[in-house]
């Protein structure tokens, strides 16, 4: 068994988009388990440490303005290789060759900005689904990290 738990982001866009529900369904009817959920207006401190990857390359700017743009909903899901999944559901990075079917295959296209609004994201690995929870879970009842 290799239950998982990943950090997904329902970016501004989605939100903007009224796409919230749409996310979540895809998630609960794949089978996935939604065990903690909230919408947030994510700072820069927050958007540093989520994309400390990130930081220098040339989307960084765009990408952590774009994230402050409104509100994102934070959501917890569970289930065995949850974090495999949802990265298939998300479908790849850029929407324009995302695959019908995904969530940017469907959701998002190109936009012409600087930086890819892409409607989602979710934790590429263990790791990251750890740290990621910590940081936008760090504040609420223990043990959902
Ligand atoms: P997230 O992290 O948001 O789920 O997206 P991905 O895992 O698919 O992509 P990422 O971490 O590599 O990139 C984070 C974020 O930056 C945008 N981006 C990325 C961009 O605008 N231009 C780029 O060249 C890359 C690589 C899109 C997602």
């Amino acid at each position: 068994m290799t239950l998982e738990r990943t950090l997904i982001l329902v970016k501004p866009d989605g939100v903007r988009r009224n796409l919230i529900g749409e996310v979540i369904r895809r998630v609960e009817t794949k089978g996935y388990n939604v065990v903690a959920l909230k919408m947030v207006q994510a700072d820069r401190s927050i958007l540093a440490a989520h994309y400390a990857e990130h930081e220098g390359k040339p989307f960084y700017e765009p990408l952590v303005e774009f994230m402050m743009s409104g509100p994102v909903v934070a959501i917890i899901a569970e289930g065995n290789r949850v974090i495999e999944g949802f990265r298939k559901l998300a479908g790849v990075t850029d929407p324009t060759v995302a695959e019908p079917g995904t969530i940017r295959g469907d959701l998002a296209r190109d936009q012409g900005t600087k930086v890819v609004q892409n409607i989602v994201h979710g934790s590429d690995s263990a790791e990251s689904a750890a740290r990621e929870i910590g940081i936008w879970f760090a504040t609420d009842v223990k043990g959902l990290a």
